[in-house]
């Protein structure tokens, strides 16, 4: 399928991979980037002399084009910024705030910008400040999440900016990727299917939990901390969302609880006190498959569809 986002990223497929903080590490990014998307490393809160290693063997995997995303609330998000112009790297994604300081530095180094937006107002501010596309992301998806739903996000979106706009939320096959581009979509970010592929490197135990969720196994914790995420509903995220509900956890003592947890959740695997951060469409994904089985799957079951 070829699209706008194709054309600018120079990849086979529209469909990237999520930023997914603890997660997207250079194998899984390589892996998908190689199966003709757009892989990504992401930034998270992590270290600059980490990130630089892991920029450094994704080049060594893959001569692909592959992406890095900077999650914005990080302390080391200006310097992340300064790395991917001193990589190379070809794309940056943006989430957890707004990128428009970094824009025309970005540019001038010849980086494609696609910010994350859980907003229209803020789909127009990037096109204004040179975005070349945003991702337009509804509240089905894991991790740090906006309020609008796809469905309803999308279309108000690629009515708002003339720039291409990629849907995230609650996309994990061809349906979700065709019902995308009937909503004006030109390419799809996907998170919660790149968890359960064979590339990711994450806990045997966080895998397991993405295969053996249902349709109501996610949950969103932490509204009243002004950073709302959505989980795996475990014992421990019930545990946050219920002291949350009832006042009997502070807006401190959640924080004090939730620090490190996504490490213990991705490196531990540690249900008692880890995060483990997924989108609400993980009740349908049952199997691990490779990403370039679940990259061509995805691409060519919309196809399909799209033509009918
Ligand atoms: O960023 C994400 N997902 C994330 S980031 C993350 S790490 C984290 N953990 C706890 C709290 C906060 C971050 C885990 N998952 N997705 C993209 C996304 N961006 N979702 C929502 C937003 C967003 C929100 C507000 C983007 C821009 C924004 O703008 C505010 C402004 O400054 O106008």
């Amino acid at each position: 399928m070829k699209t706008r986002i194709t054309e600018l990223l120079g990849c086979e497929y529209p469909i990237i991979q999520g930023g997914m903080a603890w997660v997207a590490e250079n194998t899984l990014a390589s892996a998908v980037s190689n199966a003709g998307g757009i892989g990504l490393i992401a930034g998270g809160n992590a270290p600059i002399d980490y990130l630089r290693e892991q920029i450094r063997l994704c080049k060594e995997k893959t001569n692909k084009p592959f992406g890095v995303n900077i999650m914005l609330m990080s302390p080391n998000a200006d310097d992340l910024a300064q790395l991917v112009i001193d990589e190379g790297v070809k794309v940056v994604t943006t989430g957890a705030g707004n990128p428009g300081k970094y824009i025309a530095a970005w540019k001038e180094a010849g980086v494609k910008v696609i910010p994350v937006v859980p907003s229209v107002a803020l789909a127009k501010r990037m096109e204004k400040s040179g975005a070349d596309a945003v991702i337009a992301e509804g509240t089905e998806s894991g991790g740090h999440i906006g309020e609008n739903t796809t469905m309803c996000l999308v279309p108000q979106v690629v009515d708002a900016v003339q720039i291409p706009v990629i849907a995230a939320g609650g996309i994990a096959d061809g349906r979700g990727m065709a019902a995308s581009f009937m909503l004006g979509a030109e390419g799809v970010q996907i998170g919660t299917r790149f968890l359960a592929s064979e590339e990711c490197q994450i806990h045997p135990v966080f895998k397991d939990l993405v295969i053996k969720a249902k349709d109501t196994d996610s949950v969103v914790t932490g509204r009243y901390t002004g950073h709302p995420c959505r989980n795996v509903k475990t014992k421990f995220a019930k545990k946050l969302a219920a002291g949350e509900k009832d006042g009997t956890l502070s807006p401190d003592e959640f924080e004090k609880l939730t620090v490190g947890a996504l490490r213990r959740a991705v490196v531990e695997g540690d249900v008692e006190s880890g995060s483990f951060l997924c989108g609400a469409i993980a009740g349908m994904i049952n199997e691990v498959k490779t990403c370039a089985e679940i990259v061509k799957e995805i691409n060519d079951g919309a196809e399909k569809l799209l033509k009918l």
